[in-house]
């Protein structure tokens, strides 16, 4: 494979000293500098197609959009091979896999050594966050998957405005990326976030190997966060607007594959239709306490990196709309004219077509089309829905957070917290049952902090103080609530219709902020009082209302039971006002025998 060089090459020479000193380790065939521009983008996707990492999609229905088929065992995040290297063990807490920084370093450095012979070695300079931004981060990704490149221009703010953001400054995350030979065996997602350094190799998949995202926007970010004082989450930002023309902007954090993209572009149905969503962020929240004590907000990225099946347009119609061009298509079936398809789109399943294998596939077949991960990359600003605030260097002002998980029992539809603080303890108590976003068995109910499990890039403890030292600095702290739109009845039915009707609970939300809407206290918060959330027109039966909003005392001793256990491994940088709230709910459910 060959690529010109680029003259565009960073002025910076500390930039340039890394890249040289990279380079020397992978070796390289040519190295290219990208410059982010137009012309390039169409130059590196004919490379794309040229070497096979991309096989163009139906041009007249599909206009700009690629597909890209990884390897078989290359198809979501590894947790088990995420490592967070610091000097002492102690400071990643109980949540993370930890390496010793040199021993990583060495350890990576014998898989990249020689490892891009032949190949090229792409400079990927961005940032992260809204162009002139106090919130944005520059980092430069050297990769040789050109697959990887493209992802990055849709997600991030790929190019020279890196360069200008940077001027001549050293406050760049350093992010190096092989593919190396794929094999899981040599696959490490390490960070070092004393050395704001990120090494990934031996997977191309999106959450490994686009490091803005996952690497860099949570982990290394989450780590800054602590030091500088804000925080950075795994969060959708949308704006609801009602019928008086009011937006008031909420950020929701729901592990993956659990809805973010559906309710950050949610389309009320026509019953609800005088309200409005509009789509800030879908994944990624950083969050910073304003002069005027409010919490603002910005979404760090450019695109989405959405879970195609279950995607229609039914379920989601504005990333149905977003995604029809300029977009990346990843492990999806592949049909005869050259269109695409996965399990829960609107249309009929095709009579043929090349699953995300690549293998010949029929309704008749065992096993899915498309892979239960399968993905698109596509640019946030084609989203019909996309704020016009999405891009505002301030943020956004957030009224509301909310923690999502998703539980087939035990938690309600919707709780509101007491104040922050008990917001902060449900919070880092929450747990979600497992999805095909990161590789593992799934459906299985694990503790998911904040959904930050497999993202905090440091200690939890010190995670959950950073919450707590922030919330004191907010002269006007978000409300914070719990949702799970996941629950289900005996006979495993969901109990909650979901999607655009999730609006309902939205509008319950938004006027708590506002200090309407009826509440009734509870042992653990305030529940929606009866008639509060507006169920017209839904035909919900009145036993699956009551069972949405019932607390189970049984079910909820056994619960902090199982909280008392996880925070028994945080130890002692468990903050004690967290374990005070622990005590407080389970002697309120003791004391309602
Ligand atoms: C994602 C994830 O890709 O959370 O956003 O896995
Ligand atoms: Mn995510």
């Amino acid at each position: 494979m060959t690529a010109e060089k680029h003259l565009n090459a960073s002025p910076n020479p500390l930039v340039k000293a890394w890249v040289e000193e990279m380079s020397s380790l992978c070796e390289p065939a040519s190295v290219y500098w990208c410059d982010g521009s137009e012309e390039e983008s169409v130059r590196l996707t004919e490379l794309a197609v040229r070497t096979g990492a991309l096989e163009p999609l139906n041009q007249a229905k599909l206009p700009g959009c690629y597909f890209h088929r990884s390897h078989e065992d290359d198809v979501a995040r590894t947790e088990h091979l995420t490592f967070i290297c610091t000097p002492q063990k102690e400071d990643v807490g109980p949540t993370n896999n930890w390496m010793e920084p040199s021993e990583a370093y060495a350890k990576l450095r014998e898989i990249f050594k020689g490892s891009m012979a032949g190949r090229t070695l792409y400079v990927v300079p961005f940032v992260m966050g809204p162009a002139g931004s106090p919130f944005s981060k520059v980092g430069v990704q050297v990769t040789d998957s050109v697959y990887v490149v493209l992802n990055m221009r849709i997600m991030t703010r790929m190019g020279n405005i890196a360069w200008q953001t940077l001027g001549e400054s050293n406050d760049f995350t350093r992010c190096l990326h092989g593919l190396a030979d794929l094999d899981v065996n040599r696959r490490y997602i390490c960070h070092f976030p004393q050395d704001n350094t990120i090494w990934s190799v031996g997977s191309g998949y999106g959450g490994n190997a686009l490091l803005g995202k996952k690497c860099l926007a949570l982990r290394i970010a989450s780590y800054l966060g602590k030091h500088e004082g804000w925080l950075a989450e795994h969060m959708l930002i949308l704006g609801l607007e009602d019928p008086a023309g009011n937006v008031t902007y909420v950020a929701a954090a729901f592990p993956s594959a659990c809805g973010k993209t559906n309710l950050a572009m949610l389309i009320p149905p026509e019953s609800q239709s005088r309200y409005r969503v509009w789509t800030v962020g879908d994944d990624i929240a950083w969050m910073r306490v304003g002069e005027d004590g409010r919490l603002w907000a910005v979404n760090p990225e450019a695109g989405f990196f959405g879970v195609a099946p279950g995607t229609s347009y039914k379920s989601n119609p504005n990333a149905m709309r977003t995604i029809q061009k300029n977009s990346i298509y990843t492990n999806v079936a592949k049909k005869p004219d050259g269109t695409v398809w996965w399990e829960g789109m609107d249309e009929e399943p095709p009579a043929e077509a090349l699953d995300w294998r690549g293998k010949t596939w029929t309704p008749a077949s065992p096993s899915k089309a498309a892979h239960p991960n399968a993905r698109f990359t596509a640019p946030a600003a084609q989203c019909p829905s996309i704020s016009r605030e999405w891009q505002n260097p301030r943020g956004v002002p957030i009224s509301a957070i909310v923690f999502g998980s998703r539980r087939s029992r035990l938690a309600p539809l919707v709780y509101e917290s007491k104040n922050w603080q008990h917001g902060t303890f449900i919070g880092s108590s929450m747990a979600s049952e497992t999805t095909a976003a990161a590789q593992g068995p799934t459906g299985v109910t694990r503790r998911d902090p904040m959904a930050m499990l497999p993202f905090c890039g440091y200690h939890v403890g010190d995670y959950f103080q950073n919450w707590l030292t922030v919330g004191k600095r907010l002269q006007h702290a978000p409300k914070i609530f719990h949702v799970n739109w996941f629950r289900r009845d005996q006979n495993g039915d969901f109990l909650w219709p979901g999607f655009g009707e999730n609006i309902r609970v939205l509008r319950w939300i938004v006027e708590r902020t506002k200090g309407a809407a009826g509440a009734v206290d509870s042992t653990i918060g305030y529940l929606p009082a009866p008639g509060a959330i507006d169920l017209s027109g839904l035909n919900l039966p009145s036993s699956a209302a009551a069972q949405l909003l019932a607390v189970d005392r049984e079910g909820w001793l056994q619960e902090v039971a199982e909280i008392e256990e996880f925070y028994g491994k945080i130890g002692d940088r468990l903050p004690a006002a967290l374990r005070q709230e622990l005590n407080d709910l389970k002697d309120r459910l003791k004391s309602h025998e």
